[in-house]
């Protein structure tokens, strides 16, 4: 296992800079007849969307003379926010409509799970993109570099971003301190119950992208829950070696306060420990210590970005156990 995944590593992470030929990129495209559709889902998001859908015009602007755009159809699922996000959204030429009028037999949207899920019904793209709206350094990388490895690399289905997180508190910036959900619960969790997943850099990123034909293959749980599930639900569907990841740079996300991180990392628990009941992994916990283990490694795999690339770190993590002291001072 271990060495499918540093395998896995080395053939299927791929740097945005790989797919910066715009002309090459556009022209595979249009050979192979695919066109996209660029998602966001958005909540409270008036101060970044617009140069977020702005960002994407230029991108489509600059593609060569005769290849089309890069993204055909752009996408603002919006959660009725407050704040004007739908006017700044239709304003700048995305389509939007409302996360609750979309598949409203369904009652109302549940969280940002359900809003994507909700925004395939209107995707008319071959080939769909999903990127948090919420970003306020957004560059045209995330959506070629994303796109890049499905449009460019036979045997690609699905394919995630990854970067570098940093955590901006006051004045002072951790350069890689953002991030908790993923580093302390989501990588933990995977290195013990789904070890395949283990070579992702950012496996909850809301940038990541499949055809769609994928996408509605598999179901989708809401609200936070949603990146875990369809890494789980994809790798069931279509295998390890047809997913890959893209270094996209370094990506400042909006902070939320530690009390919602906490609710947060539950929805991944509940979604991967939902899955494991199903794939009858709960009988099978990991545990790298004891002779019939069904993995013999005892590493920690952790997938980082660093400022000289994507890195895949193995950390040998023993846990011994010693008897109850009332036992061995009876021997003696
Ligand atoms: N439509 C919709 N979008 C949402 C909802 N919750 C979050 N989002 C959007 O989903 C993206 C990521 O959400 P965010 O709360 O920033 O999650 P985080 O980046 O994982 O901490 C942002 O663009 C949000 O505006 C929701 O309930 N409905
Ligand atoms: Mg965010």
């Amino acid at each position: 296992m271990p060495r499918n995944v540093v395998a896995w590593f080395e053939h299927r992470s791929y740097k945005h800079e790989e797919f910066s030929n715009l002309g090459k990129l556009g022209r595979r495209k249009s050979e192979a007849n695919l066109t996209v559709s660029l998602v966001l889902p958005a909540r409270n998001v008036a101060d970044t969307v617009g140069g977020i859908i702005e960002e994407v015009h230029t991108l489509n602007d600059r593609m060569p003379e005769g290849v089309g755009p890069l993204v055909d159809q752009m996408l603002v699922v919006d959660a009725d926010s407050e704040d004007g996000t739908a006017e700044v959204a239709r304003r700048r030429g995305a389509e939007v409509y409302s996360e609750n009028e979309l598949l409203s037999r369904y009652g109302d949207a549940h969280g940002k799970g359900d809003a994507m899920w909700r925004s395939l019904s209107v995707a008319r793209g071959d080939l769909v993109m999903f990127a948090d709206a919420d970003t306020r350094d957004f560059v045209p990388e995330f959506v070629y570099g994303t796109l890049g490895p499905l449009i460019s690399v036979p045997g690609v289905r699905f394919v995630k971003g990854a970067f570098r997180r940093p955590f901006k508190s006051h004045e002072t910036v951790e350069q890689d301190g953002g991030g908790r959900v993923t580093e302390l619960t989501t990588k933990p969790l995977f290195n013990l119950f789904y070890p395949e997943l283990t070579g992702f850099v950012q496996p909850l990123a809301g940038e990541f992208a499949a055809d769609k034909e994928l996408f509605c293959s598999i179901p989708f749980l809401t609200g936070y829950a949603v990146e875990t599930g369809i890494m789980l639900d994809v790798l069931k569907k279509v295998g390890l070696g047809a997913m890959a990841q893209v270094d996209l740079g370094a990506r400042q996300n909006r902070h939320q306060p530690l009390r919602d991180l906490s609710r947060m990392s539950y929805s991944v628990l509940r979604a991967v420990a939902r899955r494991m009941r199903q794939d009858g992994r709960l009988r099978q916990v990991r545990d790298p210590d004891l002779p019939d283990s069904l993995f013999q490694f005892s590493d920690y795999m952790h997938a980082v970005a660093t400022p000289e690339g994507l890195k895949l770190q193995e950390y040998v993590e023993e846990l011994v156990e010693r008897p109850p002291l009332a036992e061995v001072l009876k021997v003696h």
